[in-house]
């Protein structure tokens, strides 16, 4: 190969890396505001996995553009092209390169989840005490707060605070605590889902599943839910106020003195608009539960 070749190669490879490195950076920007200490770990992998990608992406489409601009046939070449037959070491190459890394993906993935610790249910019984050493380095040095009880029904999200016997359609939490939650479904599949924390946890019929995380940032969050639940699935959605620790005290205290009242439920509310109206689409759905009697409607 001639030196200037080489050169030019070299210098594809650097602008290459530049161009997957920037648009790595660029990742960031387009997902919600970090409001979890998780979410910032789930930007940096998904980052690292664009850089990656861009690179494989530029590489290729770039190796093929070259390949039939200037190696094309000649327009009337109705000539066979050499015949090339295996090439061991090419061979031992393209399958060396794409195994180094998927297992360099699949650990940094792997540490990061561990980093988390939300490997799911079974890991958070059995390793949730090793991998809550590696958590509570990242985090600011607080004791949890009470562990909050989410209930999720068809269609509605329930939360109870336990010491106060709290109980809101809202999801409220103290900024830079640890969250413990216990997840419990009266009916089907749900999924726990707020996409500013980059969290998501399927809530599983007659199990508790117990869930952590850090919310960082103080604000107004959208929880969703991530699994198909039926019908009036699109509706299970609410607020996540995130505040400071006296805010959150504060309206604890303020819910407690509240007698319950039943809140606000979209998919009550729909379905008994179905049966009044003239429409009706002639398919059979599960009765959405009552609204549910809570503290702190919202
Ligand atoms: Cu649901």
């Amino acid at each position: 190969m001639k030196i200037r070749n080489i050169l030019i190669l070299i210098g594809c490879a650097i602008a290459l890396t530049g161009a997957s490195l920037w648009m790595g950076q660029q990742a960031y920007s387009w997902f919600p505001p970090q409001a979890a200490a998780e979410s910032k770990l789930i930007d940096e992998l998904f980052s690292f996995l664009v850089s990656l990608g861009t690179f494989i992406f530029l590489g290729v489409t770039g190796t093929v553009t070259y390949s039939i601009i200037f190696h094309r046939a000649g327009k009337y070449d109705t000539s066979d092209g050499p015949p090339i037959e295996g090439n061991i070491t090419l061979e031992v190459v393209w399958t060396t390169i794409p195994i180094l890394l998927v297992l360099w993906i699949a650990t940094y993935s792997y540490n990061i989840y561990a980093e988390m610790a939300i490997q799911g249910p079974m890991e958070a019984m059995h390793i949730h005490t090793m991998a809550s050493a590696h958590a509570a380095t990242m985090e600011s040095t607080t004791e949890p707060i009470e562990k909050i009880e989410v209930l999720a029904k068809q269609w509605a999200w329930v939360f109870r605070y336990p010491n106060q016997n709290v109980t809101s359609t809202e999801l409220h939490l103290p900024v830079n605590r640890r969250i413990s939650l216990a997840l419990q479904s009266a009916d089907v599949l749900h999924g726990f889902y707020i996409p500013a924390f980059r969290l998501k946890q399927d809530i599983v019929p007659k199990q508790t599943i117990d869930f952590e995380f850090t919310p960082i940032r103080p604000g107004k969050y959208r929880l969703r839910d991530s699994q198909f639940s039926g019908t009036y699935f699109a509706a299970m959605q609410t607020d996540v106020v995130v505040q400071s620790i006296e805010d959150y005290n504060h309206w604890l205290k303020t819910a407690a003195t509240q007698k319950p009242t039943p809140a606000n439920n979209q998919a009550a509310n729909e379905y008994t608009q179905k049966i009044k109206g003239a429409f009706t689409s002639g398919y059979p759905t599960v009765i959405p539960a009552p609204p549910p009697l809570v503290n702190f409607p919202s």
